[in-house]
């Protein structure tokens, strides 16, 4: 089997499941706008990972829209990027099926991510849930994307893309999709929960006060950041010292991030402070940073018709690619068409 090239492509993609948090924004959007330009970029509201737990029907709709907000305020131009979200393009569901039929079960009952989410209730959860990681590679590989930037809580089921992808060339003698790598780099590859730096930022948790949304207001934003969790001691000098301190390590990663900056040349500018005088500033830093997205946010979701516009147009561009693989995959596996 000789490998062929493929052209460089990015893949990447949100689920409407709540509000876009900061661990969205500085884990994968803002490194999203980095990239932009650098190779040809395809960006989805991934609506179908979304319905994998429960979602109003009309709040998924507006939830859908504020992402696709989120994407444009914080820099994706749907210009210079293909945005659209997944359900407008019914190829993915379609390699999703094939996948399913790829993927084995011992590979998805090791993925972290659904044990975490099904936690003692797996009984319950949807199968779609379950079986995510195959869609999730389908999204990937309709493109046949060679980059996917994502952040670490991704690293799994990008890794599981690439099994699926080595077993179809494999299993039909023809390497036909690529082996897609994980693009994880930055100080934000993992923002944690402001309450509880051992847990991850979600959309989706519990408690408000336990992350960044990037709808938050100025006040709001203050008033989180004084309330995180920390500890007594006042910042070292290095960043080893924060070994063992969770919380601290998290606010000085997002400060970096926010200013795109290192760690290590934060943490040199507040050796020996106390959180009295750094939380303040992460909070200045953070309104200087996302009022601007935030108001750009808000002034798009003002005008629905022409998100929607906007992400129609970007599906049309996604099916002129993805339709081509799908119908390809379909002739490998040997499915007649007419
Ligand atoms: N806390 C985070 N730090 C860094 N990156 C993050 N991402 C999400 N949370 C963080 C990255 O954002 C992209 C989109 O993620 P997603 O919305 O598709 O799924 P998720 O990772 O499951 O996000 P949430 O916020 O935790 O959603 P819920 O609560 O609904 O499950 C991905 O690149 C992800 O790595």
């Amino acid at each position: 089997m000789t490998a062929p090239t493929f052209t460089p492509r990015v893949f990447s993609g949100i689920k409407p499941s709540g509000g876009l948090t900061l661990g969205n924004y500085l884990g994968a959007i803002k490194r999203w706008v980095d990239m932009q330009g650098q190779m040809e970029s395809v960006y989805c509201v991934v609506d179908l990972h979304a319905i994998t737990v429960w979602q109003d029907p009309a709040e998924l709709r507006d939830g859908t829209r504020e992402i696709a907000a989120g994407m444009i305020a914080s820099g994706i131009d749907p210009s210079k990027s293909i945005l659209f979200n997944q359900s407008q393009v019914s190829a993915h569901a379609e390699l999703g099926w094939i996948f399913n039929c790829v993927s084995r079960v011992g590979w998805m009952n090791r993925m972290t991510q659904f044990k975490d989410k099904a936690g003692s209730n797996a009984e319950k959860v949807s199968l779609g849930l379950y079986a995510y990681p195959s869609l999730m590679a389908a999204d990937i590989l309709l493109y046949h994307a060679t980059h996917v930037p994502v952040g670490e809580d991704q690293k799994q089921h990008v890794e599981l893309t690439r099994d699926i992808a080595s077993k179809f060339n494999h299993d039909f003698g023809e390497a036909f999709f690529p082996l897609t790598e994980p693009v994880i780099d930055g100080p934000a590859t993992r923002v944690m929960n402001l309450r509880d730096g051992t847990k991850k930022m979600s959309k989706s948790g519990e408690s408000d006060m336990e992350r960044i949304n990037m709808l938050d207001d100025a006040d709001t934003l203050v008033k989180k950041f004084k309330k995180a969790k920390t500890d007594p001691e006042p910042l070292p000098d290095n960043l080893d010292d924060l070994a063992g301190r969770a919380e601290a390590r998290n606010l000085i990663d997002i400060y970096a991030a926010l200013d795109d900056r290192t760690p290590e040349a934060v943490i040199t500018e507040y050796a020996g402070a106390g959180w009295g005088k750094f939380k303040p500033a992460l909070a200045d830093l953070s309104v200087a940073k996302l009022a601007p997205i935030s108001t750009e946010m808000k002034r798009l979701m003002n005008d629905p018709a022409e998100i929607d516009r906007t992400l129609a147009q970007g599906a049309q561009k996604a099916r002129e690619i993805a339709n081509p693989v799908l119908e390809r995959t379909y002739d490998i596996v040997g499915l007649l068409r007419g």
